[in-house]
């Protein structure tokens, strides 16, 4: 046999394979440019037909043509079938399939107990309130009567912008907010009493971050003002709170305490929701939870926003939510809740 006839025959069996695992018109289509394109595979070898003597000619010619007419005959045949089938284009892609279903969303645990704390101090009277993420030293510090040398101030527990010397101790400068406070500074300089509100929103700090501690954390502080309030209005309002979140059998107790915006200051505990104050490994043992700081406004913050001490008096509270959501939760380390790994939220 003839070389060139050998070279057709092989081809015709490459077509044959090659278009068999075809399952798109645009393969398709880049295949029959390859075989019978101006510039393909079978106009080559049909150039070289001059070359064969002239005794193989006939023979050649006629081998050449039947494999034309094959590789032709199976393009068309091929054509024929992906376009029946619908199969215009990729593998893999059946229009008759039913759509993805898109997965239904849900709130993420700090925010569930971050609107259901909202809720419950609703229901007592209080308002939202809401500021800026970006303080300045007054709001944040001056204003809450943190004297300059206090810890919390420095660069190493507070996420300062356009840090120079000392500028931190400027009352303009621009931070990141350690607490909400900076927002009852706001209404309470824009509104006079009486003032029941609530602040929730996100803090930050700049801790390493561990099983308990992140960059940035969830609070909701507190602030009433009147006439003649007292510590025991406080403590109503936190033992409610206590029962409406953590259920009804849960009792409170105040531990005195110390900090600069509240004089006198206090921690509130409620009884452990584990071991019902029995003592456990949640409690440490002692059969209570931390669950806010607390205290009667200081007089000094009142004269900063130019309310009369002498006239009204108020409570004030904050508290971490995420320290919540965890107990809540039985969530033992704080980072999973920032992960935004879909397999751990969507158990909540
Ligand atoms: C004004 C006056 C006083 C808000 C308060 C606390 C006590 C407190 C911590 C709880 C856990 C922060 O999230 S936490 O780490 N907060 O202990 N916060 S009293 O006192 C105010 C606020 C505003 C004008």
């Amino acid at each position: 046999m003839n070389e060139l006839q050998k070279e057709l025959l092989e081809t015709a069996e490459l077509a044959e394979n090659e278009l068999a695992q075809t399952q798109d018109l645009s393969a398709l289509e880049t295949l029959r440019v390859h075989y019978l394109g101006r510039k393909g595979r079978l106009p080559a070898l049909s150039a070289k037909l001059g070359k064969v003597p002239a005794a193989e000619k006939p023979a050649v010619g006629k081998t050449l043509n039947q494999v034309k007419n094959k590789i032709q005959g199976l393009f068309e045949q091929k054509t024929a079938e992906l376009q029946e089938s619908g199969c215009t284009t990729a593998p893999g892609l059946d229009l008759s399939l039913p759509g993805r279903r898109r997965g239904l969303g849900r709130k993420h645990p700090i925010t569930r107990v971050m609107d259901e704390a909202v809720a419950i101090f609703r229901r007592m009277g209080f308002i939202v309130a809401d500021g800026p993420d970006i303080e300045d030293v007054w709001h944040n510090f001056d204003a809450l009567n943190s004297p300059p040398e206090h810890p919390s101030r420095t660069p190493e527990d507070t996420f300062y912008f356009n840090l120079q010397g000392d500028n931190w101790l400027n009352p303009e400068t621009k931070l990141l907010r350690t607490q909400t406070s900076p927002v009852q500074i706001r209404v309470m300089q824009s509104q006079k009493p009486p003032l029941r509100i609530i602040c929730p929103g996100r803090c930050y700090r700049p801790d390493t971050p561990d099983a308990t501690h992140g960059m940035s954390f969830h609070q909701i502080e507190g602030l009433y003002v009147d006439k003649n309030v007292s510590l025991a209005d406080l403590k109503g309002v936190l033992a409610h709170y206590a029962k409406e979140m953590f259920g009804n059998q849960v009792e409170v107790r105040l531990r005195p305490h110390y900090f600069p915006f509240t004089e006198p200051s206090v921690e509130c505990d409620a009884s452990c929701i584990i071991c019902a104050g029995q003592g456990c490994r949640v409690c440490k043992g002692s059969g209570w939870l931390e669950i806010a700081g607390a205290g009667m406004v200081n007089p000094a913050v009142f004269e900063n926003v130019g309310y009369d001490p002498e006239e009204y008096s108020g409570y004030a509270f904050g508290m971490g939510l995420e320290r919540i959501a965890m107990i809540r939760y039985a969530i033992n380390d704080l980072r999973l809740l920032y992960e935004n790994d879909l397999r751990f939220l969507h158990q909540f």
